[in-house]
């Protein structure tokens, strides 16, 4: 909790309800994001983005990564989490800083074992899905959005319902628990070079989970 002290909490005081999610606008200061994304950086470079295959084979537009016991994986076998990043290493630690926002927000969860990490250059999006890959789903789900503005929509538990889109941030801070866990959503879109934190432009998604 150092970390959002000694910055400031520059959250609203209460969270925006849609389609049942919370979302924080501005939750992180810029010094908060900068820190965040040096952090971020580190865990890249220990393992490296790659672009997971559909189930029917195409490559996803979003290019992901993670630390923590585990990563999410698909190719042709299917969506899963697994415990080795593609070139067989283990996944590097969750840092701290990250660690410490989900603690600020749902105290009460088990601590993640998944930091999901995924990078939107231009024209990437992500079609509208449910998260079930997971064991359970009394956990909430919480997702950091940092640099160029995302279109998220999010609907209910039906394929083909009625939907709701915000803009995401950088800075902005979302749960997802109880009934919504399970909600559709996706990313339609991202406003490329909206923001100036990331050197090379894109949207930098980071969401944590409990796996097992
Ligand atoms: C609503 N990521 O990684 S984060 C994903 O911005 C994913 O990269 C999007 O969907 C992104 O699976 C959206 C917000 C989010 C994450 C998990 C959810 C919304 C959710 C789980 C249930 C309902
Ligand atoms: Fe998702």
């Amino acid at each position: 909790m150092d970390f959002l002290k000694l910055n400031g909490l520059a959250c609203e005081l209460s969270p925006i309800s849609i389609g049942g999610i919370d979302v924080y606008k501005g939750f992180l200061s810029i010094s908060d994001q900068k820190l965040l994304v040096e952090e971020l950086r580190k865990v890249a470079v220990a393992a490296p983005v790659f672009s997971p295959k559909t189930k029917a084979g195409r490559p996803m537009s979003v290019r992901l990564t993670a630390a923590g016991n585990f990563g999410w994986y698909s190719d042709h076998a299917g969506y899963r989490y697994v415990e080795r990043h593609p070139s067989g290493c283990a996944w590097p630690e969750i840092p701290n800083l990250i660690l410490s926002i989900w603690q600020a927000l749902v105290p009460d969860s088990p601590k993640p074992e998944c930091c999901l990490l995924n990078f939107y250059g231009e024209g990437a999006r992500m079609g509208l899905h449910q998260d079930r890959d997971e064991a359970r789903f009394e956990w909430p789900v919480v997702s950091i959005s940092l640099g160029d503005e995302g279109l998220f929509r999010v609907g209910g538990l039906e394929r083909g319902g009625k939907t709701a889109s915000i803009w995401l941030q950088s800075g902005d801070v979302a749960v997802m628990g109880g009934a919504a866990r399970l909600n559709y959503h996706g990313i339609d879109r991202i406003k490329f070079g909206s923001s100036t934190l990331l050197k090379d432009g894109g949207r930098l998604n980071v969401t944590l989970r409990v796996v097992t």
